[in-house]
């Protein structure tokens, strides 16, 4: 067997105390989140994007292969080409495609097919999931549990940028592959998500909506 190499965890424990009150701090903070949907024009400072995306790098995946792809599209001509391929999907979703409970369950959000965000907001991060890579000798090397390792990825990307004080929308045109040509990625990756970011429009309003209680989402099994 080959020899991997292995060095000492440096893991800090804290406190009872300490481990509440972090606890507690982080539930106030990301609870405060909210999707946005009217961004203002203001761009992000990259060194806070490479901050973020780092982050969202550090996540665990399935073997370590780390199955994602982040492209930051800044570029007004670019995110116009996204908008008018995105808002032609939404169409035939909001016309044909959903289904009258999903219309129905969309309703709160007032949501439509119209996606002025994706031009406004000042850049979106388009998340692509890594199907498998190709060796020199055009071997395909698959990758795992891929959605499993992006969704984690992309779940720390919101919670970092939140963070920092900025703002983001998940948003799922369906179909997405469009994304693959306008931003001329292989077919080996499958476009996730797209990341809205920036900062809310001042006076930007959001729809009132609740998160369930922990009852509603928990069973603790102790005995
Ligand atoms: N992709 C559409 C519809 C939509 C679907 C879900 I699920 C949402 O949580 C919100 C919207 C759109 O973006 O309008």
């Amino acid at each position: 067997m080959k020899n991997y190499l292995f060095h000492r965890i440096k893991f800090t424990k804290y406190s009872r105390t300490e481990m509440i009150k972090r606890s507690e701090e982080y539930l106030n903070h990301i609870r405060r989140r909210r999707s946005v949907r009217e961004f203002s024009q203001e761009e992000v400072p990259r060194d806070v994007l490479n901050n973020c995306l780092l982050a969202a790098g550090s996540a665990p995946s399935g073997a370590n292969r780390q199955p994602w792809y982040f492209v930051i599209v800044s570029n007004p001509a670019k995110k116009k080409r996204i908008r008018i391929a995105a808002e032609k999907e939404e169409k035939e979703f909001y016309k044909h495609r959903a289904t009258s409970d999903w219309l129905k369950d969309l309703e709160p959000l007032g949501t439509d097919e119209n996606k002025p965000f994706l031009e406004h907001a000042p850049h979106l991060i388009v998340i692509f999931q890594k199907k498998y890579s190709v060796s020199d000798d055009r071997k395909k090397h698959i990758n795992y549990y891929a959605p499993e390792s992006v969704g984690i990825a992309t779940g720390l990307l919101i919670s970092a940028l939140h963070f920092s004080g900025v703002a983001t929308l998940t948003h799922t045109p369906s179909p997405m592959k469009f994304l693959n040509k306008i931003l001329n990625r292989p077919n080996s990756e499958k476009p996730f998500l797209i990341l809205v970011t920036g900062y809310p429009l001042k006076n930007a309003m959001i729809p009132d909506i609740n998160k369930y209680s922990l009852d509603k989402i928990t069973t603790f099994v102790d005995r």
